[in-house]
């Protein structure tokens, strides 16, 4: 199944947008950067094919704590990279 992994700093509306596409409110959204600092996923269709959506905690390293919410964000990424030529 695809991966899409929702990437990007703190506090510009990663999680905003997931629940959007999940139409739910699983991810939790705030006015403070590094609220979200695990990832969550959930399954969505796009074009009747199921793809996973993952939201991320964002790209920061200005503490350990998001220091290890970052590397967690890039290995997100990195799975969700194409690894064949179909997609
Ligand atoms: N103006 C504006 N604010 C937004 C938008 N999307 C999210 N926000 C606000 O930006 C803040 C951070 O959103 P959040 O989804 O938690 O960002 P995340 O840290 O990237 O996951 C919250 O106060 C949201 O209400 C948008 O499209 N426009
Ligand atoms: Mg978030």
């Amino acid at each position: 199944m695809k991966k899409i992994a929702i990437i990007g700093l703190p506090n510009v509306g990663k999680s905003s947008l997931f629940n959007r596409i999940a139409k739910q409110r699983i991810a939790i959204t705030s006015d403070f950067s590094g609220t979200t600092r695990d990832i969550k996923t959930h399954q969505v269709y796009i074009t009747e094919k199921p793809c996973l959506i993952l939201d991320t905690g964002g790209l920061d390293r200005s503490s350990e704590l998001f220091q290890n919410v970052h590397n967690m964000s890039m290995e997100a990424s990195k799975k969700s990279r194409c690894h064949s030529h179909g997609c």
